[in-house]
């Protein structure tokens, strides 16, 4: 995944046409396209190859069960055509490895989470979510998954990480988080979902928010 506006779109819409019109109007401001459960249960995993016209597709679906079936459910998701899944990393270190086997066989990402950006990811993810980045680090995952709501956590994370993986960070916009403060605490990417999606123009929204990024990466605020 090649960073340029740092941008990742989470496309959770449940209409095949509206999104591929979201994903073309956007794509010149995205460096990937986020797809989960939404999506793909409401209109199918042939949209991916659709929608990877635009961009690098990631396919979020939180990956969570024993290696076995993390690593059947990983067949099947980059079969369809994706270019990185999202895994769990509570479930340890044999289903993550599981994952991660699948998608170095195809030549793809694992991202792994580590503490979620909603106010519940705080009561049982948060505390270990040091130990699942190290884990992460370990096992040789491309990237995290942390909170852009906790700026102060993706910090943390990137110290006990330093360069060796990149960090997703969902929660910018609709959550309450801001995408230059996210990027300043040491994320590679952003994801927004609502705030571009849900925006009068998808396009403008998005457009704005590489804007912020790109300041902010230059020092300009
Ligand atoms: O911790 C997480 N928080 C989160 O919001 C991990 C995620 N994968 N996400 C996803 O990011 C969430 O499922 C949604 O697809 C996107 C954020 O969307 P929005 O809040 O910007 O609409």
């Amino acid at each position: 995944m090649e960073k340029k506006s740092c941008l990742i779109l989470a496309l959770d819409v449940s209409d095949r046409e509206e999104a591929l019109k979201i994903a073309e109007d956007v794509s010149e401001f995205v460096d990937a396209i986020k797809v989960g459960y939404p999506l793909i249960l409401a209109t199918g995993l042939g949209i991916i190859r659709e929608l990877a016209e635009f961009a690098p597709i990631i396919a979020d679906f939180k990956v969570a069960d024993i290696p076995n079936t993390n690593r059947l459910i990983c067949e099947h998701v980059f079969e369809a055509g994706t270019d990185a899944v999202i895994v769990q990393g509570f479930t340890g270190r044999d289903s993550l490895d599981a994952c991660i086997e699948i998608a170095s066989e195809y030549g793809k990402d694992v991202f792994v989470v580590s503490e979620m950006s909603h106010p519940g990811g705080a009561e049982f993810l948060q505390p270990v979510g040091e130990a699942i980045a190290r884990m992460a680090a370990e096992a040789g995952a491309f990237g995290l998954v942390a909170p852009a709501t906790r700026p102060e956590r993706v910090t943390a994370i990137r110290k006990i990480i330093g360069d060796k993986l990149t960090i997703i960070s969902p929660g910018v916009g609709a959550q309450g988080g801001k995408a230059s403060d996210v990027i300043a605490a040491g994320a590679d990417w952003v994801i927004v979902g609502r705030a571009i999606y849900k925006a009068e123009s998808p396009r403008e929204a998005a457009r704005k928010i590489a804007a912020e990024i790109e300041a902010k990466l230059k020092g300009e605020i």
